[in-house]
């Protein structure tokens, strides 16, 4: 891709509306428009971010065993009037009428959907357990949507739910998606602490918010540092080995401020082992056993003849507050540099060749390493404007491309001069670059 072709509309200073780092950039290098209050454009750049993200996302549903779906957007207030949330959920629904008058409402979640479908289908225990998901836009109408996608009141969401018959499997359910989540966020090179939370309009008892470390986070939070220290790399997938996991992250104080306790984080944290800060909450998965099951009439067999209500949990991921969230988490304020992980880095990598009117042999060579490149996989683009040198590098900068190839006057012959963005330069063979970056690719 060259820059001069693209729809990068980068602005020259941060807009004045934007509060935080995430909004800032987001709305300067072009990666989303605003369309009105709290709903947003994807534009090229920040489109190809979020997909790259819904596919960590997806491959790590699939890998616990949970089959993807696409539920609609707009959805029936009849299921909704029967779990009796259509009144309890308030002005943050969006509701509709069509033209026979109908009551309809934009899906804020999909409980009732999803139960609805499962109950029309779904009839025996053999045929469980059940984990389904989808991966579609939301409306919420929140009374202050802000700081960009972060809080849309549109946003894309993933989320899964699962269907089981006794606690015990339903906990096993709970589990596999604990796991899943921390590897997704790993994926995504965030460390994601789960914390015991408040269930709010969900519903249920058990429940847990994923978040990530942000000054600029809504959410406060209390823990144990020690937790940071915890990796799920060697957890398999049985029941006992998936309880471990999570009594190993349950072990140590780590709560949001709906469930902060003074005296009990006082008596159980050391004082040294304590951490009060900020975080975004990129995940949150719930256990509200047969609250919407019971209410929507959904049982199955059961061995024996008789009938149950299926015990469900239902699992949310923000794919498009993640964009957000890893400018965040990532952003080097100092230097005015984004280095977006490789794993949805919207380029892997920039090549920035020096260029003027009367010699055009430095676009030429650029040319040809983007061939060389997109033949190995590697997706590269290319800044063929005019602009000097220090006005190329900081535009990278600011896109946050993880890797650079300048082709400049010293640059002769077949050695390159690559770097990693905010690294040392190194001079480097195009195959030596081509095996760094697919290295670091296949480790993803
Ligand atoms: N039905 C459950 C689980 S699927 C549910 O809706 N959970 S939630 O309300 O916690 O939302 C799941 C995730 O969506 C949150 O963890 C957050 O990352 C994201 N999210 C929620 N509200 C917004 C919003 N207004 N803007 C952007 N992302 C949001």
């Amino acid at each position: 891709m060259l820059i001069s072709k693209s729809f990068i509309p980068i602005l020259k200073n941060n807009p004045s509306e934007a509060k935080i780092k995430s909004h800032q950039l987001m709305l300067r290098v072009g990666m989303i428009k605003q369309a009105s209050a709290g709903i947003y454009s994807w534009l090229p750049l920040g489109f190809k971010v979020m997909k790259k993200i819904e596919n960590i996302v997806r491959q790590e549903q699939d890998k616990i065993g949970a089959q993807e779906i696409l539920m609609p957007t707009i959805q029936s207030s009849e299921i909704w009037k029967e779990s009796g949330r259509y009144d309890d959920y308030g002005e943050e629904m969006l509701r509709i009428k069509d033209r026979q008058n109908r009551e309809m409402l934009y899906g804020p979640t999909n409980e009732e959907q999803v139960t609805e479908i499962f109950r029309s289908s779904i009839k025996s225990y053999k045929s469980l357990p059940q984990l389904l998901y989808h991966i579609q836009w939301k409306f919420r109408d929140e009374i202050r949507p802000r700081f960009g996608i972060m809080r849309g009141r549109e946003f894309y969401m993933k989320d899964a739910y699962s269907f089981d018959i006794t606690d015990d499997d339903a906990f096993y359910s709970y589990n596999k998606f604990f796991l899943s989540y921390l590897r997704t966020f790993k994926r995504l090179s965030l460390t994601a602490i789960p914390m015991a939370a408040d269930t709010g309009p969900i519903g249920g008892n058990l429940s847990h918010e994923f978040v990530i470390l942000a000054d600029t986070g809504e959410s406060k939070i209390f823990t144990d540092k020690r937790i940071f220290e915890l990796n799920c790399d060697n957890t398999k997938l049985d029941k006992s080995s998936l309880e471990q996991m999570r009594k190993m992250y349950e072990q140590y104080y780590a709560v949001t401020d709906e469930k902060f306790n003074k005296d009990d984080f006082e008596k159980i944290v050391n004082k040294e082992n304590r951490l009060i800060t900020k975080g975004i909450e990129v995940g949150h998965i719930f256990y509200f056993g047969d609250k919407y099951s019971k209410a929507m009439n959904t049982a199955v067999d059961l061995p024996g003849g008789k009938k149950d209500f299926v015990k469900m949990g239902s699992y949310g991921i923000g794919v498009s507050r993640l964009v957000g969230a890893i400018i965040e988490a990532k952003y080097d304020d100092k230097n005015e540099i984004m280095k977006w992980p490789l794993s949805v880095a919207p380029y892997d990598i920039g090549i920035i060749p020096m260029i003027n009117k009367n010699d055009t042999s430095a676009l030429e060579k650029a040319n040809n390493i983007y061939l060389h490149l997109k033949k190995n996989n590697i997706d590269a683009i290319i800044d063929d404007t005019e602009e000097n040198f220090s006005s190329k590098i900081k535009k990278m900068n600011l896109i946050g491309v993880p890797y650079q190839v300048i082709i400049g006057k010293k640059t002769e012959g077949d050695l390159l001069e690559f770097k990693e963005i905010g690294g040392e330069t190194q001079n480097l063979f195009l195959d030596k670059i081509i095996k760094i970056i697919t290295k670091q690719k296949a480790s993803n």
